[in-house]
């Protein structure tokens, strides 16, 4: 059976020391305990720190710690100084990523020691996980505390299937790119395979971020990296639903509330519960019942918010200020609203034991989960899974990764007190029909896709991406395929080679004029057109005038503007049909128009076609303007026969017969070649390596799709093939 390696911040398991003496907690709930069922697929293990720190643990000690962790909970462990625990868990990982990728800003702190501090722990992570895992295993990391560790295991374990899911949201690329180590951030994710985040947005803030910072550009969440692909996707984390919908309540907690409640003459019960965190909007939400209270005073003494904290993180001062601002604000709400039998804030700072929570579940006529930023939320999930009757109303704020999937629910706005205050009026007077109504649909739904499909979802798309992978891997040219090449070139006389220019001879440059030949491009065309045997054909989209400047030189074929224009090696240009350019003034105008919107990017007239070049543009407004622009260019060219195609950062509309393939074709046709070979890199060269003999040795540079036999990364190793080819003179000798 496959091993699957999870690895988080925390197991699941906490291993306490008291007076000398060691014990072992398991957490219930949460991610473990709604796995388990699903562990049993995988031979998994887990692997995370234990809550210990080393300062505090002798050697003898931890290696009897590791043993038991092993041995009873199939878990490993590393221990993490004391400093390291302030520096990363309460540093870097709660007071720089998890305020900005909540968007409050104003509590990030950007310090480098927290920073190197969360590179040492990864590196740490890293060092450990590489001491147990099998390049078989699967691995499976959560959350941002280990954004790096996906590209460092990577570098050790090139094969291994990797996967990330992050847990909290991926902020937009406007506040992402106020991180100073956002590039080490990024490329440490893409280490993964696949990367999971719990709803679209997320993803597409994070591919938007890839592409700004990284340039890396991606189709159909598929970014195309250097060396490999990574695939993106939304996970919706589900929840246990039958651990709740199933759970025995207390049944004496429940009744002693409810005695509480007629008791003091109240009505209906809206419940709060959340770790104490800011960015749950626990003051907020206090606020708004205030405020309800004043706008609808029908319901003083006729309604209580049960309001549950549980204590987290408290080292860092923005909880304990937290902590401080919402007793004040309790007692305030209390103090000016309360009456001899009715309190209207019933408050609890502290973790409930689970029968305690579902009891609360069940009798809470309202749960209001306003949280200011949440990744998913899981509270409001539990909250429909625990209410056998069907019953109870959720108010849910918009901001919640929840409310994607939970559209029956009240939906708010939770900076819009009017708004949700309109709401739990709207909730508390609701029939029950209504609430059974939409609680049915959210319950099916929340049933189908539990924590479980969800986890089976996740490894099924990793393996997906695996199979992606492989595919591409053999692709890419081996030093096998690469020997393969030499003697088949070595053995043939009549050898034609077409080679596509920017991003396949030449990397790609901000200013379409700076991609002059270099020295070294240089020699190596004089060295491969010198050998008599040799034909070899630019076959470029650029315009004659260029190519005849940079090339003229060489003794090379050429082919201008994507197959227009053909010149052999010694002729003049000619074009391979006739065709007409009176178009060109209906299109042009367009274009412009569309370069005034766009700015950095430009119109190339060729003398067949037209051509608009977005590369300096912003990535993400030039890509909305080329799909508008498309769009227009398709509706204007409908009748005319034109095409549109798209290349790298470029919109092309040109004649539609014309294209690299079949200018191919007029030096395929000349004689019978024994060795042909194509090498391109965007879309345009896929006409060339259709138009070329299947026998023949197709080239694609860099990762993406395309119907090239083989892969090579980049310019360099078209260089490097190129050059190799050119030194060999005498047949290789086996
Ligand atoms: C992060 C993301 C994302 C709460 N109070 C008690 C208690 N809980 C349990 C709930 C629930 C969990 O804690 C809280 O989960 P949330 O999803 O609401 O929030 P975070 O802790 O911030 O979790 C979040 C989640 O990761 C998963 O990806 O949804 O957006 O921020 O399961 O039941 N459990 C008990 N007593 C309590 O008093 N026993």
């Amino acid at each position: 059976m496959q091993r699957l390696l999870l690895i988080s911040n925390r197991l699941p398991v906490t291993v306490e020391k008291r007076k000398g003496e060691i014990s072992y907690k398991q957490s219930i709930g949460g991610l473990a305990t709604g796995l388990s069922s699903f562990y049993q697929t995988y031979n998994s293990i887990w692997f995370g720190w234990c809550g210990l720190p080393s300062n505090n643990t002798k050697g003898v000690e931890r290696k009897k710690i590791e043993k038991h962790l092993r041995e009873n909970y199939n878990s490993y462990t590393l221990f993490l100084s004391k400093n390291d625990q302030r520096l990363f868990y309460s540093g870097f990982c709660n007071k720089t990523i998890w305020p900005l990728y909540h968007y409050f800003t104003d509590y990030a702190e950007f310090n480098n020691d927290l920073w190197q501090s969360y590179l040492r722990v990864n590196r740490l992570f890293c060092s450990k996980v590489l001491e147990i895992a099998q390049p078989e295993d699967i691995i499976w990391i959560h959350d941002y505390h280990l954004m790096l560790l996906p590209e460092m295991l990577r570098e050790k374990l090139p094969g291994t299937q990797i996967g990330f899911f992050l847990h909290i949201p991926f902020p937009s690329y406007e506040i992402f790119r106020l991180l100073p180590w956002r590039l080490q951030i990024l490329k440490g994710v893409l280490g993964a395979d696949l990367i999971g985040f719990h709803t679209y947005d997320y993803v597409r803030h994070f591919t938007s971020s890839v592409r700004r910072l990284l340039g890396f550009e991606h189709t159909f969440g598929q970014i195309s990296l250097e060396h490999r692909l990574a695939k993106v996707d939304a996970f919706p984390m589900g929840i246990d639903f039958n651990r709740f919908a199933k759970a025995k309540a207390d049944a004496k907690w429940v009744y002693d509330l409810h005695e509480r409640c007629r008791q003091e003459n109240v009505c209906k019960v809206i419940l709060s519960i959340d770790r104490l965190d800011y960015t749950k909007g626990i003051i907020q939400r206090l606020k708004t019942f205030q405020y309800f209270l004043d706008k609808y005073p029908d319901y003083q003494e006729k309604v209580t918010l049960i309001l549950i904290a549980v204590p987290s993180r408290t080292s860092v001062k923005t909880y304990q200020l937290q902590k401080q601002q919402i007793d004040e604000l309790v007692g305030r709400i209390n103090g000016q609203y309360g009456t001899i039998g009715w309190m209207p804030v019933w408050y609890f700072y502290r973790s409930m034991p689970f029968k305690h929570l579902v009891a609360l579940y069940r009798m809470g006529d309202v749960a209001m989960v306003t949280p200011l930023r949440d990744g998913m939320n899981l509270v409001a999930k539990e909250y429909l899974a625990s209410r056998q009757d069907n019953e109870g109303v959720l108010v849910l704020s918009e901001m919640a990764g929840a409310a994607c999937e939970l559209s029956e629910s009240i939906i708010v706005n939770p900076n819009n007190m009017e708004e949700v205050a309109d709401a739990l009026e709207l909730a508390l007077t609701m029939t029950e029909q209504e609430q059974r109504e939409r609680n049915k649909v959210m319950k099916n739904r929340l049933k189908r896709y539990n924590v479980v499909t969800w986890a089976e979802d996740f490894m099924d798309r990793l393996s997906h991406a695996r199979t992606l992978r492989d595919e591409l891997g053999a692709r890419i040219l081996t030093e096998d395929t690469q020997q393969y090449i030499e003697n088949e070139y070595l053995k043939s006389e009549n050898r034609l080679i077409f080679l596509d220019y920017d991003g396949t001879l030449v990397p790609f440059t901000s200013q379409p004029e700076m991609a002059v030949p270099d020295e070294e491009l240089s020699g190596l065309l004089q060295y491969l057109t010198e050998d008599i045997k040799n034909t070899v054909v630019i076959i470029s989209g650029r315009d004659r005038q260029t190519l005849k400047r940079w090339l003229g030189n060489f003794n090379v074929g050429m082919s201008a503007e994507h197959g227009v224009w053909v010149k052999e090696k010694s002729g003049h240009w000619h074009m391979l049909e006739p065709i007409q350019d009176a178009w060109k003034d209906e299109i042009r105008p367009v274009m412009e128009r569309y370069v005034d919107r766009t700015p950095g990017s430009l119109v190339e007239e060729k003398s067949f076609s037209l051509v608009w070049h977005y590369r300096r543009s912003d990535p993400e407004l030039g890509l909305i303007r080329a799909r508008e622009l498309k769009d227009t260019l398709l509706g204007l060219t409908a009748n005319l026969n034109l095409v549109v195609s798209e290349g790298s950062k470029v919109l092309e509309v040109k004649h539609g017969g014309v294209n690299k393939g079949r200018a191919s074709q007029f030096w395929t046709m000349e004689k019978r070649w024994d060795f042909i070979m194509a090498v391109g890199d965007d879309w345009t060269d896929e006409d060339l390596f259709e138009g070329i003999p299947d026998w023949a040795f197709s080239i694609k540079v860099g990762v993406g799709l395309s119907k090239a036999k083989f892969y090579v990364l980049n310019h360099k190793h078209v260089r490097q093939l190129l050059s190799r080819l050119g030194q060999k003179k005498k047949p290789m000798v086996k």
